[in-house]
């Protein structure tokens, strides 16, 4: 998967060096470009923002520099483009699976008050364009949401995860325990400080174990997540769970 990455601060994608991400970059299986959006301005001071029309607080990204370094960084081809902004649609696990599935995604980082909104009105006459946001609450600029989206993107490609049912089993993973989140997970000491594994992850009781972590990510769901546990299957839950 190829990934162009355009913002003002580039040094914010240090990270994608590292860990899975930076593995699958040497390995070849991501190809991350990262580019400096102040290179295509023309004017000695590098101005990339300007006073909204129409008034109101912060600057507007001006749409002539992303014109340019969007075509220079695309030249004939036609990348996934993606804008990160809180007014997106969510970022949710089933378009990070839909996305690992894309052959090449372009990251548009705003900053400010965002990118003047000709630039998607522009660009989606040729390419998929989504403005996507990671959360109910303001980032100061894209590119911390981008990390996290290319994180989770990444992992999913084919070879990144060093254990395959790892992605599979994953909270709001498809399939995985459906609709739950992912329960309390123990290692060695089996006592540490006086805390006990749960006694039934040492029985060797497969079946028993599985119905403890499933009983374990439904309680979990309720207390965490309310909203996902009011929309759950009453058809998937028995007798037992109601107690929970
Ligand atoms: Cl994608 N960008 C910014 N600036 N803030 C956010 C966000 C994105 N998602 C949540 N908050």
């Amino acid at each position: 998967m190829r990934l162009d990455i355009i913002s003002i601060f580039p040094e914010y994608f240090a990270p994608l060096d590292v860990s899975l991400i930076g593995k699958a970059r040497e390995r070849g299986t991501l190809d991350v470009r990262i580019h400096q959006l102040r290179d295509w301005t023309h004017d000695v001071h590098k101005t990339v923002d300007d006073t909204p029309y129409g008034g109101g607080p912060g600057m507007v990204m001006k749409p002539e520099v992303w014109g340019e370094a969007i075509d220079a960084v695309i030249g004939d081809g036609a990348p996934r483009m993606i804008v990160p902004t809180p007014s997106g649609r969510p970022f949710t696990q089933e378009l990070a699976q839909e996305l690992a599935g894309e052959p090449w995604l372009l990251f548009a980082c705003g900053r400010y008050e965002g990118i003047d909104s000709r630039v998607m009105a522009e660009y989606a006459t040729r390419l998929p364009v989504d403005e996507v946001s990671i959360g109910d609450y303001v980032l100061a600029g894209g590119e911390v949401a981008v990390l996290v989206m290319v994180e989770a993107i990444g992992r999913l490609l084919p070879g990144v995860l060093g254990n395959a049912q790892s992605a599979v089993d994953d909270s709001f993973a498809p399939g995985s325990m459906r609709n739950l989140v992912e329960g309390p997970v123990y290692t060695k000491p089996p006592v540490w400080r006086g805390h006990e594994v749960p006694a039934v992850l040492l029985s060797g009781h497969h079946g028993k174990v599985a119905r403890w972590r499933r009983d374990e990510a439904l309680r979990r769901t309720v207390r965490n997540r309310p909203e996902l546990a009011a929309a759950l299957d009453p058809d998937t839950l028995d007798k037992h769970d109601r107690k929970l």
